[in-house]
C-alpha cells in the first residue's frame, strides 16, 4: 500500500495531517471488522475536495488510526483530547428566545443528531445484513410511537421514484450518490436498508443507514428553535429506551465522520441573508465568531441559492447540546442584526 499521491486541489483535515510517515505506521492496522487506514481515507483521496477527507468504520477505528484522527478531531472541534465531553438536553437551559421577526428571515429552522448501534460496525464497514437487520429494528422501534411523533416507515427500495424525488426537494430525504459517502464504502448495497421515517406533519424524521446507523431528525418553518429542540429531546429519549447506541466517555456519540462525534448534533436554519451573501467576508467573519459553518440549502457541499443560506453550528463535541443550538441561535441573531444594518 502506498502512500496516496495528493496534489494541491486536496484541502481536507486528513491530508493536512496524514504524513507519510504517519501513513506507515498506519499502513498495516487493521480493526476488528477488518476495517483499515486505506480505507478510511479514500473519500478524501477520491475527492480532493472534501474538507475532512477520513471516516471510521468502527469504534475501533478511532483507537487505532488515533494518531491521525484525534488530530482532525482537535482543530475541527477545537477539542482537546484530554477533556472529557458532556451533555445537557434541557431545553430549559436555552437562552433562545422566539420573537416572531425571525420568521422574515428564517425559513426554516431543523436540528439533528446521528446515532450508531452499539453492536454494529459503522456504516463504511458494516455488511448487507447487518445494515437490514437495524433497519427492521429501528422501523419496529418507530412503529410504536404515538401522538404527535407517529408516523410510517418507507424503505427506500420500492419507494416510487417521484416520491423519492419531491422527499428530497423539500428537504427531508438524502440524495442519492454523494461522491464522498460513496469513496467511504456508505453506498454499497444501495438502496437495501435505507429508508425514511416520518410523521404526519414531517417535523419529525428518522433517516435509516445514510452516513450513520440514524439520524434523528426535528424540523418545521420558520424559527422557533426551542420548540424544534424539545421534539428531538423526547424523540431521542424514546429510541434510547429501546436502542443502544454507541457512547464514549471522550468522544461521545460515535459516528462515522469525526465531524459529527460528541453530540452528533447540527443545529441549522435556511435563512435569508440577500445583503450580506454580496458580502461573504462579513459573512464568514460573524460565522467564525460564532463557530458556526455555512452551507448551501441543498445539503453540505451545495451552493446558496437566492441569498439563502444553510448556518449552523460547527462543534460538536466538548460542548453540550445546548450550547450547540446556542452558538446556532447568537451567531443567527448577530447575522440578521447586521442584515439590517446593511
Ligand atoms: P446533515 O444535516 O444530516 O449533515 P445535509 O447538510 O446534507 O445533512 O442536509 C440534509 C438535508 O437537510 C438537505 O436537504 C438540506 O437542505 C436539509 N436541511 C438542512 N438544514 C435545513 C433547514 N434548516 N431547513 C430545511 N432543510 C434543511
Ligand atoms: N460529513 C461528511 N460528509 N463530510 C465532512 C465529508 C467531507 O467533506 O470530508
Amino acid at each position: 500500500m502506498e502512500y496516496p499521491s495528493f496534489t494541491q486541489k486536496h484541502k481536507s483535515l486528513m491530508r493536512k495531517y496524514l504524513t507519510n510517515d504517519i501513513f506507515k505506521k498506519l499502513k498495516t492496522k487493521i480493526t476488528k471488522n477488518g476495517f483499515t487506514i486505506e480505507q478510511a481515507i479514500n473519500s478524501g483521496v477520491k475527492n480532493p475536495d472534501s474538507n475532512i477527507g477520513i471516516y471510521a468504520g468502527d469504534k475501533e477505528s478511532y483507537k487505532i488510526f488515533s494518531i491521525v484522527f484525534d488530530k482532525v478531531i482537535e482543530e475541527y472541534h477545537d477539542f482537546d483530547k484530554d477533556r472529557k465531553h458532556l451533555s445537557n438536553l434541557n431545553s430549559e437551559d436555552l437562552n433562545t428566545p422566539y420573537l416572531e421577526e425571525l420568521d422574515n428571515y428564517i425559513v426554516s429552522t431543523r436540528i439533528r443528531v446521528g446515532r450508531n448501534f452499539d453492536n454494529m460496525p459503522l456504516g463504511p464497514a458494516i455488511s448487507k445484513e447487518q445494515r437490514d437487520e437495524i433497519q427492521s429494528i429501528v422501523s419496529n422501534t418507530l412503529s410504536s410511537f404515538e401522538g404527535s411523533l407517529k408516523g410510517k416507515y418507507f424503505s427506500l427500495e420500492g419507494m416510487k421514484e417521484e416520491d423519492r424525488l419531491s422527499l428530497i426537494d423539500d428537504h427531508f430525504l438524502f440524495k442519492a450518490g454523494d461522491s464522498y459517502l460513496e469513496e467511504a464504502g456508505l453506498n454499497r448495497d444501495w438502496p437495501s436498508g435505507r429508508g425514511i421515517f416520518h410523521n404526519n406533519e414531517k417535523t419529525f424524521l428518522v433517516w435509516v443507514n445514510e452516513e450513520d446507523h440514524l439520524r434523528i431528525i426535528s424540523m418545521q418553518k420558520g424559527g422557533n428553535i426551542k420548540e424544534v429542540f424539545q421534539r428531538l429531546i423526547v424523540a431521542i429519549q424514546n429510541l434510547e429506551e429501546k436502542i443502544e447506541f454507541s457512547y464514549d466517555e471522550h468522544l461521545g456519540y460515535i459516528t462515522s465522520c469525526p465531524t459529527n462525534l460528541g453530540t452528533a448534533m447540527r443545529a441549522s436554519v435556511h435563512i435569508k441573508l440577500p445583503k450580506l451573501s454580496l458580502n461573504m467576508k462579513l459573512l464568514e467573519e460573524i460565522a467564525n465568531k460564532h463557530y458556526l459553518q455555512i452551507r448551501g440549502i441543498n445539503g453540505e457541499h451545495s451552493n446558496s441559492e437566492n441569498g439563502i443560506f444553510d448556518i449552523s453550528n460547527k462543534r460538536r463535541l466538548g460542548v453540550t447540546e445546548v450550547q450547540c443550538v446556542q452558538d446556532m441561535y447568537d451567531g443567527v441573531i448577530e447575522l440578521i442584526k447586521c442584515e439590517k444594518d446593511l
